[in-house]
């Protein structure tokens, strides 16, 4: 971390106190001499959890950090109760106060065929007869028995979902792509903005086309709008009766899913309980299990229920998603990093850093305890990313050299789907190299003497040594995976999922509600009519008025020329 920032205040109880002072002990050391100091650094810090492909590793050891950093984190998880703040989200409690619900992802995906009760009721009875039917739905559209209306299989899904509804299942559906199968692809259109439909519609056949429409509340006006004009072009193509073998829906709903004009018996339907973001586990993934099939589709529940059983019991000494939250309250919290860089070395992890864009910043983006005071700590930070190596060859350079301290995330996978010639090694040598360099760094005189080696005269040496020096101590993580499989795409999940829920539980605030974007919505609601009427805007400020008047000019010129 740059050395000239100033420390953040933390609150005034024992345990971030005791952070604090630490933080003030350790200012002036370097991740590398804990190295030195430490030969078992790595060994004591590094935590497995063991799968069929080998061990799914969390490597925090290169932040500044050591084994008491966390016993002074574990004291304050345990002056907030995090103990107990598991133990209710795991017994369904309304962990979710501002709306008076509980947050029971981790119930989708709960195969163990114990009960599972939230407010006395076991929901696994619930939970499986959906699963059921999805399985029922799932083989006869692979299968061909589910034909569209001129009798032709289906080649062709379009989730038509957005934020919760979308972000899951076309991150999840890119990242099993290895085990998607030829002839049948997934397609997901999610912005308002006609381009996304119309730029998908163009390369497909209504006859053997599927909509599959995503809204847990089925009121979501971008969701709405898009489902009408998917519907349109498939009237238009093959008329109204068609819509009963092209449309299925995904809602809590059901009158609103009637309403569109969707029988409900082609309704998958979940509860209020599963939040948009942590929804792919449910029938909001479906367009998932059309995809790669339902053996994959179990296989991710079945990663993400082992991690959950590891969050449940592992001591925190030992916990991956707890040793992650803890990792990230020190860098960002505590160390005042305000980004947070999320790094696949995969691929097909392409979307993971958007899906998390969602699930930490939603979630935790709040300024608000749950008793409704202002936080007094930084509470989620500016979260991004982009697949190795591109980002090297983008931002990274900020990474290294930059004046913000960006700790980051490297997921690291070992074996690919794809083991042509040396990508892979290359790939891996990257990701390798990056942290190793991000910590290490290089002194100027380093990088002077290295191009006085080169040849390079004297002064021109001089001059560009503080360019090429790099301040180096620069906090990373890495998660290494075996493969890229059902398994540990889900445990991978899972993993931030309960990161998120543990940070939350520390910074005191609600990760499952997010009325940070109800205003825009109403006002959007309130410009609309607007845009097309003649009557000057009312109640804006200056700008937006006159962006809406300018806006109306716009279109009605292009209109006129049309
Ligand atoms: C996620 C949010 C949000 C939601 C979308 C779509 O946690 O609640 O991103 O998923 O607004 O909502 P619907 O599924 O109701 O259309």
């Amino acid at each position: 971390m740059p050395q000239n920032r100033a420390f953040p205040e933390l609150p005034d109880s024992p345990a971030w106190q005791a952070l604090a002072r630490h933080r003030d002990a350790l200012a002036g050391t370097r991740t590398l001499d804990l190295f030195a100091a430490d030969p078992g650094r790595f060994d004591a810090l590094a935590l497995t959890l063991d799968t069929d492909e080998g061990p799914f590793l969390l490597d925090p050891s290169k932040n500044r950090m050591t084994a008491e950093t966390f016993d002074l984190l574990c004291a304050l998880a345990d002056e907030v109760n995090l103990a107990g703040a598991i133990q209710a989200m795991f017994a369904g409690v309304a962990i979710n106060e501002t709306e008076n619900r509980a947050a029971f992802h981790v119930a989708l995906r709960h195969l163990s065929g114990k009960p599972l009760p939230s407010g006395g009721v076991d929901v696994m009875p619930e939970v499986r007869k959906v699963l059921d039917k999805i399985t029922g739905f799932v083989s006869a559209v692979r299968g061909g028995v589910w034909l569209g209306a001129t009798g032709r299989a289906v080649t062709d899904v379009v989730n038509i979902g957005i934020g919760g509804s979308d972000l899951g299942p076309a991150m999840v559906v890119e990242a099993l792509g290895p085990y998607g199968r030829e002839g049948l692809s997934a397609h997901f259109v999610s912005n308002v903005d006609a381009t996304h439909m119309m730029r998908v519609l163009k390369r497909l056949d209504p006859e053997t086309t599927l909509f599959i429409v995503t809204s847990k509340t089925f009121t979501t006006q971008e969701t709405l709008r898009n489902a009408r004009t998917a519907r349109e072009w498939l009237v238009k193509a093959l008329g109204e009766a068609a819509v009963a073998k092209h449309f299925v829906a995904v809602s809590t709903n059901a009158a609103e899913v009637a309403k569109f004009g969707i029988d409900t018996v082609n309704m998958f339907g979940f509860w209020d309980w599963v939040g948009g973001r942590y929804s792919l586990w449910s029938a909001v993934g479906l367009s998932i299990a059309l995809a790669v099939g339902m053996d994959t589709f179990v296989g991710l529940l079945k990663g993400g229920f082992a991690m959950d059983e590891h969050f449940r019991s592992a001591p925190f000494a030992d916990n991956l998603p707890v040793a992650l939250a803890l990792v990230g309250i020190w860098n960002g919290t505590i160390l005042g990093a305000p980004c947070h860089a999320v790094l696949p070395y995969d691929q097909s992890l392409a979307r993971f850093p958007a899906f998390l864009q969602q699930l930490e910043m939603e979630s935790n983006g709040k300024g608000v305890t749950l008793a409704g005071l202002p936080v007094p700590t930084a509470t989620a930070p500016v979260l991004f990313g982009e697949p190795g190596t591109n980002g090297q060859h983008s931002f990274y350079q900020m990474l290294h050299q930059g004046t913000l301290p960006v700790p980051a995330d490297f997921v690291v996978v070992a074996r690919s789907h794809h083991e042509v010639a040396d990508h892979q090694p290359m790939l891996l040598a990257n990701a390798l190299a990056q942290t190793e360099a991000l910590m290490r760094g290089r002194t100027a005189a380093e990088a002077e003497a290295e191009m006085r080696a080169k040849g390079m005269d004297a002064a021109k040496a001089k001059a560009l040594a503080p360019h090429r020096a790099f301040p180096g101590d620069r906090p990373s993580t890495t998660i290494l995976i075996p493969r890229l499989t059902p398994e540990t795409l889900g445990m991978l999940i899972a993993l931030y999922e309960h990161k998120v829920y543990v940070q939350s539980v520390i910074w005191g605030i609600n990760a499952f509600d997010q009325w940070g974007v109800e205003l825009g919505k109403t006002l959007a609601s309130a410009i609309l009519p607007e845009l097309t009427s003649d009557a000057p805007p009312e109640g804006h400020d200056g700008s937006t008025a006159a962006l809406i008047d300018l806006v109306r000019a716009l279109r009605g010129e292009e209109s006129a020329g049309a």
